[in-house]
């Protein structure tokens, strides 16, 4: 591991110490060091900034949100000294857009790659020391390590005696994997299977997909931007900023104010195959209560598996696709290119592990509870230890020694995802309880780190040395997100990684804010201008109760 050329032994004095250097950490270095003037460093275990990106370069791999608006939305200059390829980016295009960021504001000359912090101790400042043995000693601590960032590799007995390789999509080889020639084996069937599988066929000799939960997708439509609507795109900064303000989910579309129960059924068939062959993520805005009825949900789930048959050969294969049990969008809902018609290939054979789990990895492929798959090359397409997973392995200890893994042995506990008690200083950018996975992530992230870079500017306006959230705070919060959650079909699926169902021990806690980017924006900004309500500053609490209950009654 490479030492990012800092003093070995001797403690580094900061103001802010921000860690990871993918869309958060580099808008949180901008604020704090260009606005604010404080000495910040950014310490960053890839080699390069990118985040998630850095590391998610699997075949196919690319962002389900559009361009346009999967981009910095703070500063016109950026947006017009920057000209998206296609629809949607794909994952080396986001990193060169973010080297763009970093070189455009000089962001580099603060950041240190190469450097993992292994653990973080509050002592009055934040002492935080890493991988390759630097200490760093900071008044404030952001971490900015992504909801994704953790690899789920599951343990599943044998894999040490594999004979051929495997990657998890998430950890995938710079160099690329070949798969010509090869019999692969890909485990899982979310947004990254969905992507990778097509990609995966048409290289190696075979295929064989392990499916556990069959999977909603609809076609991605992607396609290289024509110059017109490039030179749209350039003149319409204001607006896509605004539409992306205004939407719950922070994408630049709208959802359809209409409800399911307020058209035909002809009508609503119509609208539905409209939003079909536009593609994409605008599907879940056909209606707008897709998420709150079960009812509502069935028309758009009914519609989908249709359309599953409709592409689908051979039927018996359909079926297992087909079979899907959860309400559309209540997991991830994933969008693709061919992904179907991939099964319609003859090198691709599906495997149901639900029915037939698997039992063990054996030295030459998969065994299931149905019989043996030879394999070259294992792909754990398996998803992620999401939201909480990246914070723990930090190993942050807060006031009185108290660790965060024994804080959250429950579940996340958070004021606004921002901050945890016990924890002064530390502000968790898109931290569990707030918006994030469930929004496009830029526009969480922007107003996360300027919510941030604004209270730490008041805490020096104001001469203050430590901010946290008090313990009703958090209460009240944390019976906020759960409110949210309940009001909609979320939770209602067992098996989720929002809920923190995909990793065994686990607290089955739904982690994201489902309230809406709208609303928790103004939330986060009416307790800021309240005077950091339901926060304590060099423990002095701000008075009156933590929710703004007009906003919060106002409903899910
Ligand atoms: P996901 O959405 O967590 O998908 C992981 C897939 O792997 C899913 O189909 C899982 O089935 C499957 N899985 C996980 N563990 C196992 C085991 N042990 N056996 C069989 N199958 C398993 O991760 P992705 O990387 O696809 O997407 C994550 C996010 O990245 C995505 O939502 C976007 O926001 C970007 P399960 O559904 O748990 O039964």
């Amino acid at each position: 591991m490479a030492d990012g050329g800092g003093d070995i032994g001797k403690t580094q004095e900061l103001d802010a110490l921000i860690i990871g250097a993918g869309f958060g950490g580099l808008y949180q270095l901008h604020l704090l060091r260009d606005r604010l003037g404080l000495n910040v460093q950014v310490v960053e275990k890839a080699e390069g900034v990118g985040g998630t990106w850095w590391w998610n370069r699997y075949p196919g791999a690319r962002c389900d949100s559009e361009s346009h608006g999967y981009a910095y939305l703070f500063s016109e200059a950026l947006h017009r000294g920057w000209q998206w390829s296609e629809r949607y980016p794909g994952h080396a295009e986001i990193r060169r857009y973010l080297n763009y960021v970093a070189d455009e504001l000089d962001l580099k000359r603060d950041i240190d790659f190469g450097v993992e912090v292994v653990s973080a101790d509050y002592q009055g400042r934040w002492i935080v020391r890493t991988a390759c043995g630097r200490t760093f000693s900071a008044r404030y601590l952001i971490t900015a390590v992504g909801c994704l960032s953790t690899a789920n590799i599951p343990d599943i007995p044998g894999l040490e005696d594999f004979k051929g390789e495997w990657h998890h999509t998430g950890a995938w080889p710079h160099e690329g994997v070949d798969f010509t020639g090869k019999r692969v084996g890909q485990i899982g069937t979310g947004s990254t299977g969905i992507q990778a599988a097509p990609v995966i066929a048409a290289e190696a000799e075979h295929l064989t997909v392990f499916q556990r939960t069959p999977n909603y997708s609809v076609p991605a439509r992607n396609a290289p931007l024509t110059d017109e609507a490039k030179a749209e795109i350039k003149e319409s900064f204001e607006d896509i900023r605004a539409l992306t303000h205004l939407t719950p989910n922070g994408h630049p579309f709208e959802i359809s104010p209409t409800r399911t129960d307020e058209v035909s059924d002809a009508e609503r068939l119509e609208e539905y195959e409209r939003r079909w062959d536009k593609g994409g993520l605008r599907f879940r805005g056909a209606f707008q209560n897709l998420l709150m009825s079960k009812e509502a949900n069935d028309t758009a789930a009914n519609f989908l598996k249709e359309k599953i048959r409709g592409v689908v050969k051979d039927s018996a294969t359909a079926d297992k696709l087909a079979n899907i049990d959860h309400p559309y969008g209540a997991k991830r809902p994933p969008i693709d290119t061919t992904y179907f018609e991939t099964y319609n290939r003859d090198n691709v054979s599906l495997v149901d592990v639900r029915a037939h789990p698997i039992q063990r990895i054996a030295e030459t492929g998969i065994e299931t509870a149905e019989g043996s798959h030879d394999l070259d090359v294992i792909v754990f397409a398996t998803g992620f230890d999401a939201m909480t997973g990246p914070l723990l392995s930090l190993n942050l200890t807060g006031k009185n020694g108290v660790s965060l893994r024994n804080a959250w042995a429950a579940g996340p506990r958070t004021y606004l995802g921002l901050q945890i008690k016990d924890f002064p200083n530390l502000f968790t950018v898109t931290g569990p309880g707030s918006p994030s996975v469930l929004c496009n992530m830029p526009v969480c992230i922007e107003q996360h780190v300027e919510w941030i870079a604004d209270c730490i500017e008041h805490l020096e306006a104001t001469g203050s040395g430590a901010i946290e959230p008090t313990e009703t705070a958090v209460e009240e919060w944390v019976a906020h997100v759960n409110d949210a959650a309940n009001a909609t079909l979320l939770p209602t699926v067992k098996h989720s990684w929002y809920l923190g169902a995909n990793v065994p021990g686990k607290p089955r806690v739904f982690m994201p804010y489902a309230g809406g980017m709208v609303r928790y924006r103004n939330i986060a900004a009416d307790i800021a201008k309240d005077g950091y309500r339901g926060f304590e500053i060099d423990g002095e609490a701000a008075s009156g109760v933590a929710l703004p209950q007009d906003i919060v009654a106002a409903g899910v």
